[in-house]
């Protein structure tokens, strides 16, 4: 709920009246000024005037591991590492994972010296991105693990949608592309023992309020962020909070109803199905052409090779790219 109100106030050129916010968010105008005290105790600087309702001050706040900890209602942040510079967000997680830390344990840095990507791939990682790493302990088998980096892609697509109304894809499988270019990727690591996940550690990397002076000729060239897109600085903590949230809503959701709601949302963001595709298995150098046809309930993606055979692709196997 706080995260709409900041949303709502985030994106409003003007005052918004108590009424507004809690005709649009169907609580009570008392509910409303509650949750406007916690945020502003998490940092927000929030005024009121009498008749004219609320107004956000600052839109871009720091991160703060105590105006994180405010803000989350989820398991997923509730115990948030933060640090200004540090190797890489899932090297840290993954020792923090092994010293035991809990299922949600979230570590962030404001840069990184060593991201990463898939397969050994350097992740630029300036001032100004959101870079952190989730720890994961999921009590599911080892075939299912990839299906937390589609979890993880539907929870960014919500987020982006809901926070700043950019309409982020995926392209299959931990791509996040706005205008046709990569504003946000998915690295997913586990530890297994006897085919059952023991904690798996989810990298995500958001190019949030970065210039892409910032870059190198070659990630300057496939990559975006959300303020070259949308023109203005975005609320860091905000869009934290709510992945943060999001995840743990999709993580709970799926305990209930099983994966397929998970998968519908999926193939709604997924920009891969009805493609031209090429496919080039992890560690192989030959790729195959094929057809995304569609993904199963697994969370594969089901590509129709030119000789009509049916390959399951599964996350993490391979390189795709999408033939125009
Ligand atoms: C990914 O790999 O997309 C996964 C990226 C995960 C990064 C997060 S940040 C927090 C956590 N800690 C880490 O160390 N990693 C995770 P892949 O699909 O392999 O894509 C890598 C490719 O993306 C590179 O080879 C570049 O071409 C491109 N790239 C590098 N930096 C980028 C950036 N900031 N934005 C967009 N594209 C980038």
């Amino acid at each position: 709920m706080r995260t709409r109100i900041l949303g709502i106030l985030t994106l409003a050129e003007d005052y918004v009246s108590g009424q507004q916010l809690a005709a649009q968010l169907g609580i009570t105008r008392a509910a409303v000024w509650k949750h406007i005290q916690v945020l502003k105790t998490a940092g927000y600087h929030i005024e009121a005037q009498p008749n004219r309702g609320y107004v956000l001050r600052d839109k871009a706040n720091d991160i703060t591991a105590e105006a994180v900890t405010q803000l989350i209602k989820g398991p997923i942040g509730s115990s948030f590492h933060h640090f200004p510079s540090i190797s890489s967000t899932n090297m840290v997680a993954k020792d923090g994972a092994v010293h035991g830390a809990a299922h949600g344990t979230v570590y962030m840095a404001e840069q990184q010296t060593h991201g990463r990507g898939r397969q050994g791939r350097h992740w630029s990682s300036v001032v100004g991105g959101l870079w952190f790493s989730v720890v994961l302990r999921p009590q599911i088998p080892l075939h299912q693990v990839h299906l937390m980096t589609v979890l993880t892609a539907v929870a960014l697509c919500d987020s982006l949608r809901r926070i700043t109304r950019l309409p982020g894809v995926i392209k299959w499988p931990n791509d996040i592309l706005l205008n046709n270019k990569k504003v946000a990727g998915i690295l997913t690591e586990l530890t297994a023992e006897q085919d059952v996940v023991d904690f798996c550690v989810v990298g995500i990397g958001l190019n949030v309020n970065i210039d892409d002076s910032l870059w190198d000729v070659g990630v300057r060239e496939i990559a975006t962020s959300l303020q070259m897109v949308s023109g203005k600085k975005l609320d860091r903590l905000l869009l934290l909070v709510a992945i943060c949230d999001t995840m743990s809503m999709w993580l709970e959701k799926v305990k209930l109803e099983g994966w397929r709601p998970l998968i519908q949302a999926w193939r709604q963001y997924d920009i891969t199905l009805g493609r031209p595709v090429t496919v080039l298995p992890a560690g192989k150098n030959t790729s195959y052409d094929g057809f995304a046809v569609d993904v199963d309930d697994k969370g594969a993606l089901l590509v129709r090779c030119l000789d009509g055979s049916i390959q399951n692709v599964l996350a993490g196997d391979v390189s795709l790219r999408i033939k125009q």
